[in-house]
């Protein structure tokens, strides 16, 4: 049998980060782990670009637009859609996933989602770089493992 995993160490690997200004609280930290990440993994700086979007809705067009230019081996799309605060959250949050899903069937480019969807802004802020860890630290790792994965069942 043989198995493939992707390693967690970045060679030549491009990546765009798509961040949703709302709730941006949140999001400058899924940013920060999300960056830190990366460059501990070997990603340059000048392998990062970085698009800002108004909020988690308008997401998956910027994603689908920078898979779609091949320039980029993944897409990290970041923000935080609280329920507590909104009565679009299902609106926002359901559409999300399944466009950032799509995109990446439909490109073969890994879209990571490292959006959080929480009730409460205090789920969020403990999933973003306090007591549960931080959610852009965790998709860069699972980003560079895809790109590395794909590389291997690519032949
Ligand atoms: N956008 C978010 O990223 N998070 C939210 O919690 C949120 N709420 O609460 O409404 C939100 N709304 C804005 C939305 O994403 C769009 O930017 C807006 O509707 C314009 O299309």
């Amino acid at each position: 049998m043989k198995t493939h995993e992707g390693t967690l160490i970045a060679s030549d690997t491009r990546i765009a980060i798509v961040l949703s200004r709302f709730n941006s609280l949140i999001g400058d930290r899924l940013l920060e782990g999300a960056l830190d990440t990366l460059k501990r993994h070997g990603v340059a700086d000048d392998e990062i670009s970085l698009v800002r979007v108004p909020g988690a809705f308008e997401i998956p067009l910027a994603a689908s637009v920078l898979a779609n230019t091949g320039r980029y081996d993944a897409v990290i799309c970041l923000g935080a859609v609280i329920r507590g605060a909104t009565a679009h959250f299902d609106y926002v949050a359901g559409p999300l996933a399944s466009g950032l899903a799509s995109i990446a069937v439909d490109t073969g480019v890994p879209i990571l989602f490292g959006v959080l969807t929480t009730d409460t802004i205090e789920q969020a802020l403990e999933r973003a770089g306090t007591k549960a860890g931080n959610k852009g630290a965790d998709v860069a790792a699972a980003a560079i493992e895809m790109v590395n994965l794909l590389k291997t069942i690519r032949v």
